[in-house]
């Protein structure tokens, strides 16, 4: 194989579409990313009035939507400057996969949808935005509606309760997950509006979908975000299909045809390209498609890059995941069990099935509160800000002397519902006790505090989840706060271990595609992911180590921070 041989990865985000090209082959050494390029939707697309990409409804409380065919201007604009700004050679791409925000959903109108997919395939005359740009029924509900809460209560209740849908769908009901979303789309539609639907895709599907021009399956890894897909068995939960179509005396099957019964492993070929986007765009009519997945698996896909790794992403909110061969038994109700996009159950000999799940939790209150201390004691000047947290740690040489938790938005980790507040305990002796709300602190003990008590946050969840479970760690750190050496050291102290920062990892999403379209080309039998694919990426960079200070986050710190917590929690429930 030469070494023009590129790889296209699009991951289709909340405020932007991105694209990541790769150039490698199999006998290569290196897999080197060779652009990364990004459409902006309130900016490219202003037409569709979108704030960061997205539609808040002003009369539904917690709907939030987009315009599906926005997200085919956005991809149509992306592929055009690919060639235009960065002379990509579109028939040089061997395969592309995708990524999508995860739960989000597209609803595909009766046979108008298919025959214009039809078209794309055989045909292709058209262009991709006009083609499809009345396929759909309705715009798209995306991962920040929150409007199902009654739908959430209803389906746990139906399934026979929180823990016995965890244990089905690796996760409890959360307003955001596709089923959800689905069962309330079901009580809104009469009949005449439920045949106007053929077909419900994922963001990720969508995208695989307009690459084919025919309906592409469900991948596994993003299937397990819509409280439907049974984890254990690797197919659609009759129960939780059950608990959507009973009550509304719809058929189970109608369903099933909506979603499509098949559903893939994640780097499986589904493929070539239509005949559109190789009239359109260039692309080769050889040029494979690779199963899509949701954001976080692919971003899983380049940060990950050995069997136990974790990656921490420190944005705007907290993220923490890695890969787990199996559910703690005790079934913890935090944080989601997702199959991983390298677990394959059609082929028993794929090293990677130990790492069966690729296991997350959500942090709302991260990266904000952050800034809210440092602008409420550094006037919004983080250079100040760091500096006072590097002193204050400095003198760390026992255990905290305070821990803060503070909830500025509902919290996701641990579920605060709707409840707010920051509480503040002070360490008396061997105790923490907890600080009227007004009590005055000194600002750099209350910047330590918030960001050790988050880290602490992280690590007792992560290990409730047995996320925990190899001591022999790295973590791996994306997101803005990564720049921060400080912030990077403290948290190689709590977790004890080595800290790493992956190189362009503001695009890891797209990246990890572009990987899975390499790898789903290449594998045979047998294959080893972290082999064929993490060894050839740009090396990681070490940014902290543990230090001496390490011995002072102690399991028995973990304990104190978790009663804390419960103390929060149960004062939050019981008050209101
Ligand atoms: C994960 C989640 C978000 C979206 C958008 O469960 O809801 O991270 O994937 O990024």
């Amino acid at each position: 194989m030469s070494q023009t041989n590129l790889y296209l990865g699009v991951d289709l985000g909340t405020q932007s579409i991105k694209a990541s090209v790769l150039k490698g082959s199999l006998e290569s050494e290196n897999l080197e990313i060779v652009c990364n390029h990004s459409v902006d939707y309130d900016k490219q697309l202003s037409q569709y009035k979108t704030e960061g990409g997205v539609h808040r409804s002003t009369t539904n409380a917690g709907e939030v939507t987009v315009p599906t065919n926005m997200w085919l201007e956005a991809l149509e604009i992306l592929l055009s400057e690919l060639k235009s700004i960065h002379n990509i050679d579109l028939s040089k791409i061997v395969a592309v996969s995708g990524s999508g925000q995860q739960h989000g959903s597209v609803y595909w109108k009766t046979n108008f949808a298919t025959n214009k997919l039809t078209d794309s395939r055989d045909q292709g005359t058209g262009a991709l935005s006009s083609t499809f740009k009345d396929c759909f029924i309705r715009d798209s509900p995306i991962w920040m509606d929150s409007s199902t809460t009654i739908e959430c209560i209803e389906l746990e209740k139906f399934v026979g309760g929180k823990h016995q849908l965890k244990k089905l769908t690796g996760s409890t009901a959360h307003e955001r997950f596709t089923g959800p979303q689905i069962f309330k789309f079901y009580k809104h539609s009469d009949e005449h509006a439920m045949k106007q639907c053929e077909r419900i895709s994922l963001v990720s599907s969508f995208i695989a979908t307009i690459f084919l021009g025919q309906y592409a399956p469900i991948d596994l890894s993003d299937g397990s975000g819509m409280n439907l897909l049974d984890v254990n068995t690797c197919h659609w939960s009759h129960p939780c299909l059950s608990a959507i179509v009973d009550q509304l005396e719809h058929d189970e099957q109608t369903l099933i045809s909506q979603l499509g019964k098949e559903i893939v492993p994640s780097c499986q070929v589904l493929g070539t390209v239509s005949r559109l986007f190789q009239q359109q765009f260039g692309f080769s009519s050889k040029c494979q498609v690779v199963a899509c997945s949701g954001d976080n698996p692919n971003s899983a896909n380049f940060t990950l890059r050995q069997h136990g790794d974790l990656c921490i992403s420190l944005g705007t909110s907290h993220t923490i995941f890695g890969h787990q061969s199996s559910m703690n038994p005790n079934v913890p109700l935090e944080g989601h069990y997702f199959l991983s996009t390298i677990y394959d159950p059609t082929d028993q000999e794929n090293p990677n099935n130990v790492d069966r799940f690729l296991s997350l939790l959500c942090f709302k209150n991260g990266g904000l509160a952050r800034k809210f201390f440092c602008d409420k004691y550094c006037k919004g000047d983080w250079s100040k800000w760091t500096e006072m947290l590097a002193q204050q740690y400095q003198q760390r040489s026992a255990l905290p002397e305070m821990i803060g938790l503070y909830y500025q938005f509902p919290e996701i980790t641990p579920h605060t519902a709707h409840h707010l507040g920051y509480y503040r305990f002070q360490k008396h002796g061997e105790k923490y006790e907890l600080l009227p709300a007004e009590t005055h602190v000194e600002p750099a003990v209350d910047i330590l505090a918030l960001v050790e008590s988050q880290y602490l946050a992280l690590k007792a969840h992560a290990e409730a989840v047995g996320l925990l479970s190899n001591k022999d760690r790295s973590v791996i750190v994306t997101g803005g706060a990564s720049e921060n050496r400080i912030l990077m050291q403290i948290l190689a102290d709590v977790f004890n271990c080595d800290v790493y920062v992956a190189p362009e990892n503001q695009n890891s999403a797209a990246i990890g595609a572009a990987c899975r379209a390499f790898y789903g080309t290449v594998k045979t039998k047998g294959s080893n992911y972290f082999d064929v694919v993490s060894k050839k990426l740009a090396k990681l960079q070490l940014v902290a180590q543990a230090s001496e200070k390490s011995k002072l986050y102690t399991q028995e710190l973990t304990s104190t921070y978790r009663s804390l917590e419960k103390q929060v929690l149960d004062h939050m429930f019981m008050h209101h």
